[in-house]
């Protein structure tokens, strides 16, 4: 018997992190089975637009915690994970009434926002509305802004993380769901563009199990999710200027560093079949 036949057979697997060049349809379609856990694009955003990004957050911005909810016996819980924001997300507005104070000011701040971070970008436009370009070309149904409750949501909220908080946010993996009530959603992905990061440390850790679904994320009351869940971890070392989508309904998490600044600019992507990819945040 020659060595050939003693050997385990070599098993290659297709790589769940796939790199590209740019956005193709064939890969966001691997995203939307599951077969890809992640779609990374170096060099995405223009290197000028996010130094023109980069300046306004250091000189202007004012940032503030972004809290991640729970649902804890059937009401909404925000926690603190060590993510800063410059912009108003549209969890702030769950568990608030329609027409609540909460709601009219996430569309206030979305026009306010998207009018702020189109001049501070122009002559470019917003990495993230360079994202919904792409995805207008390769994508059939394209992309479009979401506007689940009528006016336009806000897309493109900047996330921001410090050494002195960052480690917040590496125990405690986590999923984004949006609530059914709000849209009945197949998929959630994010887009995160990085604009600053950490010399070392601040990976994105996305686990390797099914995406949960919104009925499963509504049960875990409080911040933990099943350890059974939470067996293969894969990581992602996030690159200045680049564009990285994952499906929120896998659990991830982000590393912690000790210097140095991580900011991202960050849209969820909802998707349901034959419908535009929405974004939102
Ligand atoms: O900052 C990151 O790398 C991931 C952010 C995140 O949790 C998300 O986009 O849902
Ligand atoms: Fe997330």
């Amino acid at each position: 018997m020659t060595d050939q036949h003693t050997l385990a057979p070599i098993i290659s697997r297709p790589p769940k992190i796939v790199e590209l060049k740019q956005l193709d349809t064939s890969t966001l379609n691997k995203l939307i089975s599951g077969e890809v856990l992640a779609i990374r694009v170096p060099e995405f955003a223009n290197a000028k637009t996010s130094a023109r990004l980069n300046d306004a957050i250091d000189e202007a911005a004012a940032l503030e915690p972004y809290n991640h909810e729970t649902y804890e016996d059937g009401r909404v819980v925000q926690h603190f994970y060590g993510v800063h924001r410059w912009g108003t997300p549209f969890n702030s507005t769950y568990g608030k009434a329609a027409g609540s104070d909460a709601q009219h000011k996430y569309y206030a701040d979305a026009a306010h926002m998207r009018g702020l971070i189109d001049s501070i970008c122009a002559p470019e436009k917003p990495p993230i509305e360079q994202l919904m370009d792409c995805l207008q070309e390769v994508w059939p149904t394209g992309a479009a802004t979401a506007a689940f409750q009528g006016p336009p949501m806000f897309c493109g909220i900047i996330r921001a993380m410090f050494p002195e908080t960052a480690h917040l946010s590496e125990t405690v993996p986590h999923v984004d769901c949006l609530p059914h009530s709000i849209a009945e959603l197949d998929h959630q992905f994010s887009a995160n563009i990085y604009l600053q990061t950490p010399p070392s440390g601040g990976e994105l850790i996305i686990w390797d199990t099914e995406a949960f679904a919104y009925e499963e994320v509504k049960r875990f009351e409080g911040a933990q999710l099943p350890e059974h869940r939470l067996q293969t971890p894969l990581r992602i070392r996030p690159r200045k200027n680049e564009l990285v989508i994952i499906n929120t309904r896998r659990p991830h998490a982000i590393c912690g560093f000790d210097s140095g600044k991580r900011i991202s600019m960050q849209s969820f992507i909802g998707y349901t079949p034959g419908e535009p990819f929405y974004f939102w945040c």
